[in-house]
């Protein structure tokens, strides 16, 4: 049974908002929890913002849960979500707070995240899988490079974007150095490979809106285009750099498990 921790204990992100307790075996929404009175909190920083959806009970807001809403997916990778009192339900279980924190949809908050990879050649001759990573402004961890999905964007155009974007500064660079980039990345990222599309452990989630991602691989097998990355955090990245990928590696969420993955894979496929 898949579970959550980073959206389950302390305060939530930038509030004082304090998780109410869950233990393990009061996750499921289906083990009664009698004694279960999480505070409600939505950031006053998304309010009326674009991205935003209105309050839940706003007289023009009648969202369809579960389908496509005009140009916004409120789909789950999950399979169907309940609603409760109108509200929809995190399809892992008790975060320990009820509203939306700082995500802007009730129910699905849907993400893109790039794994970039090449091999590394040890001193002892051995090959170790590496990816890009940046470090993100709000946590100070480091994570994939991914980004929210805009209203109809495709997700695979989503992660190449958000890679730009956080990994090589394309908001702040000049027109001429980006039509340099997208004519050698065009090929590069059509080679991408769907790994993950589900749930993300993001510390962000609540009962009633939670992250989701589509993740996936671009593979360099020689390093060679990649090698040529001139590597610049941007956006809400304060760092970038290649990481080596390895069981115990600590990062972001839940993108641990999914570079664990591609680890597999590759390892894999080189048996
Ligand atoms: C994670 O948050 C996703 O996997 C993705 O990496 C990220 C998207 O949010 P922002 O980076 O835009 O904050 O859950
Ligand atoms: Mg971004
Ligand atoms: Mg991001």
């Amino acid at each position: 049974m898949l579970t959550h921790f980073k959206c389950r204990f302390g305060v939530y992100p930038r509030s004082n908002v304090e998780r109410y307790f869950v233990p393990d075996d009061k996750v499921s929404w289906d083990v009664e929890y009698k004694d279960y009175t999480p505070q409600n909190y939505t950031s006053p920083a998304i309010k009326g913002k674009p991205w935003a959806d209105p309050e839940i009970g706003s007289p023009n807001f009648k969202p369809i849960w579960n389908d496509d809403d005009g140009n916004v997916d409120r789909k789950s990778h999950m399979g169907v979500y309940k609603i409760l009192d109108g509200y929809p339900l995190n399809p892992v279980g008790r975060t320990g707070i009820h509203g939306r924190g700082t995500l802007g949809r009730w129910g699905p908050n849907h993400a893109a995240d790039p794994i970039v990879t090449k091999w590394k050649i040890d001193k002892n001759n051995k090959k170790i899988l590496q990816f890009i990573a940046i470090k993100r402004r709000d946590t100070g961890e480091w994570a994939l490079p991914g980004g929210m999905v805009d209203p109809g964007e495709k997700a695979a155009t989503t992660a190449m974007r958000e890679f730009q974007e956080e990994a090589l500064n394309s908001l702040e660079a000049m027109q001429d150095e980006k039509e340099a980039w997208r004519v050698k990345l065009k090929d590069f990222f059509r080679t991408g490979i769907e790994i993950y599309s589900g749930y993300v452990d993001d510390p962000r989630n609540t009962d009633n809106a939670w992250m989701e991602t589509v993740a996936y691989n671009f593979h360099d097998d020689t390093g060679f285009i990649v090698g040529q990355f001139n590597l610049n955090a941007g956006d809400d990245a304060i760092g970038v750099c290649w990481v080596d990928i390895t069981p115990d590696i600590n990062l972001y969420a839940s993108h641990k498990d999914i570079v664990n993955s591609v680890l597999q894979r590759h390892l894999e496929s080189k048996k």
